[in-house]
């Protein structure tokens, strides 16, 4: 026995830890954030807010993006942010499967006190983009864009809207039009999205680009995407795999990386919560500038003629 011993510990290896991988951690933040006190100031200037052109009082952001992204979950936390508790004002889908449940050309405003009036932006929220042939054709979202199609409209599938259709607007001015096209894509599966859904999302952007419309990327679902961040939403912007996540998200759409706008929306949760509401904020404060960056480009240029 001890023989068998002696020559069992000569050639066993022990087992060994083995050596843990690259940190999933950098040092510094990436992105600067400061968590205690952006919050209030963040809130205050979303709600302060105005449109610089009088001609355009209320800024149009189109959602677009795969089936369950989680465009309406998106529109549903800037909702919260500002109403302070939890509402499902954009009905959101409650599996990832199956079609798309936003089927209506719907648009969302959010309120701003309880004499009725509300923020001068508002939310297009479509259909999920889907393999080409089932969901929501390229030809509709620049419609959309180019401000031709009202608000209710269905979209079918296999046809796509024409001047003769009761939602169809045949002048529409700058205030129809899109002021920011919004690409929300999910963090978590963001490598596995269609490669058609890709490129029907490439097309709206380039379109969107040609028309001077600005585009920005909301990436959903941090929380599926990194065990770091999901325990502590505040090392979103020093997890190595959020900055990978959002570099994989700018190579697929050709967006910039500081155009990207990582973001946990509000999904289970009972009550509003300070980081996801600035991550939230944060983003839109970013979109509304855009927006209205592209309205006073495009009055200056009509101006100019
Ligand atoms: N964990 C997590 N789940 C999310 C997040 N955002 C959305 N979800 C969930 O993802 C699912 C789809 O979200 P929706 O908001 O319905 O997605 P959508 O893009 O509007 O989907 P369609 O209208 O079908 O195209 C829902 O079950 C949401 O609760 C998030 O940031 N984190
Ligand atoms: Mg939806």
């Amino acid at each position: 026995m001890e023989i068998f011993n002696m020559i069992k510990s000569k050639f066993v290896t022990p087992f060994v830890t083995p050596p843990s991988g690259p940190p999933s951690e950098d040092d510094k933040p990436w992105r600067p954030m400061n968590w205690s006190e952006d919050g209030q100031n963040l809130l205050t200037t979303v709600t302060n807010f105005q449109p610089g052109n009088p001609e355009v009082n209320t800024l149009r952001i189109l959602l677009h993006g795969p089936q369950g992204a989680g465009k309406s979950s998106f529109f549903n936390s800037v909702n919260n942010a500002f109403q302070g508790r939890i509402s499902t004002k954009a009905q959101a889908n409650s599996s990832d499967f199956g079609r798309s449940f936003t089927l209506e050309c719907k648009t969302y405003k959010v309120k701003k006190d309880r004499a009725g009036s509300f923020f001068p932006f508002m939310f297009t929220d479509i259909a999920g983009i889907h393999n080409v042939g089932i969901g929501i054709k390229t030809e509709d979202i620049i419609q959309l864009l180019k401000g031709h199609i009202n608000d209710g409209h269905t979209f079918n599938p296999v046809k796509q809207i024409t001047e003769e259709d009761p939602k169809y607007k045949n002048n529409p001015t700058l205030k129809d039009r899109i002021h920011c096209l919004v690409a929300v894509l999910p963090a978590n599966t963001v490598s596995l999205i269609d490669e058609d859904n890709i490129r029907q999302m490439r097309e709206v952007r380039k379109k969107a680009r040609d028309l001077g419309i600005p585009e920005v990327i909301i990436m959903t679902k941090v929380d599926e995407a990194c065990p770091l961040v999901k325990d502590n939403l505040e090392k979103i912007y020093t997890s190595k795999k959020i900055k990978q996540k959002m570099q994989e998200c700018s190579v697929k759409l050709g967006v910039p990386v500081n155009c990207i706008y990582p973001v946990k929306n509000y999904h289970e949760e009972r009550t509003t919560n300070t980081t996801v509401d600035i991550l939230i904020l944060d983003a839109l404060k970013n979109i509304l500038n855009f927006a209205n960056d592209y309205v006073e480009d495009q009055v200056d240029s009509q101006n100019a003629i």
